[in-house]
């Protein structure tokens, strides 16, 4: 017997508890405790029954991730689930917290399930590039029928308690005691002479013949670029149309086909990234965090309302300032509206709107924040402004109120020491739109103190953030890597691309859009602006990039909002038309910079987008910028659209590419150009050396 499955009776039910902290992941020990389990309790006469259940938080959350891509241990699931099938006596799953994954395939494989009224289940591997591969796409359509089925595997989500019961896949609720209500349930089956059910004996309800079809034409958008929802059709297909075992084998060879896809590996590479990011190197789990009750916003702009949302979603008072009571009003009715939207949609609840519309206090006076323990400002984007503000900021605050500036690319040191208490700011970079974008970057000054760090990054998750914690550098990690892709874009225009050529290249990779679409989208006037305040020209050491994007935002073509940019919009359409008129104003403008214009092919395109980014990554990484290049991909994948089945740029420079085909490229396209800019990082040229990857700094 081995402690990952202990077993027990209560009179005559056996029971294994399976003990796999801290989510009961069915690693090697607990595979084989479950079968041996099983075997030892089938041939026991004084056991008539048997309920399966996790100890601690959860039954079992699927299979050990950590064991994919490794040479197989153990029993397999497969051989587990059906030796449990197989068994002459009742196996009851008792399942708590969140069964998922081979967790669930493993309790499709009991006669009977019961659960608690919180518990949710669910078949997630589609998260993970994979699909469920342990039977779970021939038994829960057994159940469920096929579309309900289909649609629960290819969204992955998690299903409460009570829809699972509706559904079939659980067959009783008990309220407080589970282990004691599953062996009741257990008790009362025996007691009735109740058949052993095998899942796998049902018969699939197809409710239409089109079904598959029309799953495929539905989810061709959102699932472009991964394999997995693909090959989820065809196995839910198969257990339609073909018996039993032959369906298990599908399901087999379409699993494995997922397994070895760079896709999965990517994608299960983010899993653990994410939650990495995290955790910072340097700040132990068991630093002690300050207490965050209620929380200030200043300026109640787009990003100052969105940022307050966050907080009262998560049920934390917020109080948010504004200059002036018009552009208050106009915060809070922006606010409003965005929740009775949501409430629209099926969101949330509409009597919830005026609860969330409640914890937001709004003030006109700086004396509104004094009792707030953490303060975000959000003001305009100008060293002035900010300095006012922070200066304010630090007379009313209280003694150790945490203040966090939401700049995304000012110097974070230098807003520190306008207070008195360095020690206490941080940067808290929230992406637009703030109450929807998931991606946080968290900026440590030099004099940020250990605790508020940790109390940042904990408080970036209590509101459903995905935190991630950066240095002070220009533009920070995710739009200093942004710019290089920008640079190299305006370039390609003018020695001979044209926006839709570029756009599509980086659309087909896997992003939502190339970049002169996002341009469009934003609006080109903000970087019009910024040049032309900056002088770019003179002060970059860079060949200027705004001469095509200058000539653009001259005739009044700012994007999506003037019908007009990079494309023509025809509004409401939001649908990008390449225009004949701006293929003039890029020919005329590579005419005065006395550039002949050549066919530029896609693969050039995509080295001179993305190698760069490579690269001002490895330098990001040397300055110590981001902690590891995991942190990099997580920005990139949560704030920037890059396909998480490419894991992120820095990880598909390592396994994807290879950081010697990008080193050598850098090279090939400094020596054409004569640009330092293509100079390859130190980092990147050591890593070259030693036959290394940026996953090993
Ligand atoms: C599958 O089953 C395929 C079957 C086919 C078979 C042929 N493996 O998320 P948390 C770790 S695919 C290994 O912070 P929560 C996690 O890394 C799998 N480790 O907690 C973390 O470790 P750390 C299908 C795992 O309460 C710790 O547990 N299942 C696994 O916010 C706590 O995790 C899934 O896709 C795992 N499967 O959320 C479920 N799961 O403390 C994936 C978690 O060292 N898991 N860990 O950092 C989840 O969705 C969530 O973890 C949760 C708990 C909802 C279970």
């Amino acid at each position: 017997m081995t402690d990952a499955v202990l077993r027990s009776t209560e009179g005559r039910i056996g029971i294994l508890t399976i003990n796999n902290p801290p989510v009961n992941a069915l690693a090697a020990a607990v595979r084989n405790g479950i079968k041996e389990g099983v075997e030892a309790f089938a041939q026991d006469p004084n056991v008539d029954a048997i309920v399966l259940i996790g100890g601690g938080r959860t039954f079992i959350a699927g299979a050990d991730i950590r064991e994919f891509g490794k040479p197989p241990s153990g029993a397999n699931l497969n051989d587990v689930i059906a030796t449990m099938e197989n068994c002459p006596k009742i196996i009851v799953a008792a399942l708590h917290g969140t069964p998922l994954g081979g967790g669930l395939e493993t309790a499709l494989g009991a006669h009977y399930r019961v659960s608690l009224p919180t518990t949710r289940v669910g078949l997630p591997e589609v998260h993970l590039g994979l699909l469920p591969g342990a039977g779970g796409t021939q038994r829960l359509p057994r159940l469920t029928g096929a579309k309900y089925a289909l649609d629960a595997i290819l969204s992955g989500r998690h299903i409460p308690a009570p829809e699972a019961k509706q559904k079939g896949i659980v067959d009783a609720i008990v309220e407080d005691d589970l282990l004691k209500g599953a062996v009741a349930h257990a008790q009362m089956l025996v007691a009735q002479n109740a058949p052993r059910r095998r899942v796998r004996d049902l018969t699939v309800t197809l409710e239409s013949p089109d079904l598959f079809a029309e799953t495929e034409k539905a989810i061709a958008r959102r699932a472009r670029g991964f394999k997995a929802p693909w090959n989820i059709i065809k196995c839910v297909q198969a257990a339609v149309e073909l018996p039993f075992d032959e369906g298990m084998k599908r399901e087999r060879e379409l699993f494995v086909e997922l397994l070895t896809s760079s896709e999965s590996a990517a994608q299960r590479y983010y899993f653990f990234a994410e939650r990495e990011a995290a955790k910072v190197l340097d700040v132990p789990s068991d630093t002690p965090q300050r207490e965050i009750k209620t929380a200030g916003i200043i300026g109640a702009g787009t990003m100052g309302g969105g940022i307050a949302m966050n907080f009262a979603n998560a049920g934390i008072p917020v109080t948010l300032l504004e200059v002036k009571q018009e552009a208050l009003d106009r915060g809070l009715k922006t606010i409003r509206t965005n929740y009775e939207n949501t409430a629209k949609r099926g969101g949330m609840k509409a009597e919830d709107v005026d609860k969330r519309m409640a914890l937001i206090t709004p003030t006109l006076s700086y004396d509104g924040l004094k009792d707030a323990d953490v303060v975000i400002e959000a003001v305009f984007e100008t060293m002035e402004v900010k300095e006012g503000v922070f200066k304010q900021l630090d007379e009313v605050a209280k003694p150790g109120a945490i203040l966090a500036t939401n700049t995304s690319g000012l110097n974070v040191n230098q807003i520190a020491n306008y207070t008195k208490r360095p020690g206490d700011v941080i940067g808290m970079h929230f992406f637009s739109p703030a109450n929807v974008m998931k991606l946080l970057e968290n900026v440590r000054g030099e004099a940020t103190q250990k605790d508020v760090i940790a109390t940042v990054m904990s408080l970036s998750k209590k509101i459903g953030k995905i935190p991630v914690l950066v240095g002070v550098c220009e533009g920070f990690v995710g739009n200093r890597m942004l710019r290089q892709r920008g640079i190299q874009s305006a370039y390609m225009l003018e020695e001979g691309a044209l926006p839709q050529q570029v756009d599509k290249v980086v659309f087909d990779y896997g992003f939502p859009m190339g970049p002169f679409a996002m341009s469009d989208l934003a609006g080109n006037d903000v970087g019009w602006r910024i040049r032309q305040g900056k002088k770019e020209k003179e002060q970059r050491n860079v060949r200027y990039t705004g001469y095509i994007a200058d000539a653009i935002c001259e005739l009044g073509r700012f994007g999506q909002k003037t019908g007009a940019g990079y494309y023509k919009y025809n509004l409401p359409d939001r649908t990008p038309v390449p225009d004949p008129e701006v293929e003039k104003i890029i020919e005329e403008t590579s005419k005065k910079l006395g550039i002949t214009r050549r066919a530029i092919s896609d693969q050039e395109i995509l080295e001179r987008c993305f190698y760069p980014m490579v690269n001002e990554g490895a330098k990001i990484l040397a300055e110590g910028m981001a902690q590891r290049s995991l942190d990099i991909d997580v920005i990139w994948v949560n704030g920037y659209g890059w396909p998480v089945y490419r894991g992120g740029p820095m990880w598909w420079a390592d396994n994807v590419v290879g950081l010697k085909k990008i080193h050598d490229a850098l090279l090939k396209y400094r020596d054409a150009s004569g640009d330092p800019f293509w100079e390859p990082a130190p980092l990147l040229k050591k890593l070259v050396q030693e036959d290394k990857k940026f996953s090993s700094v």
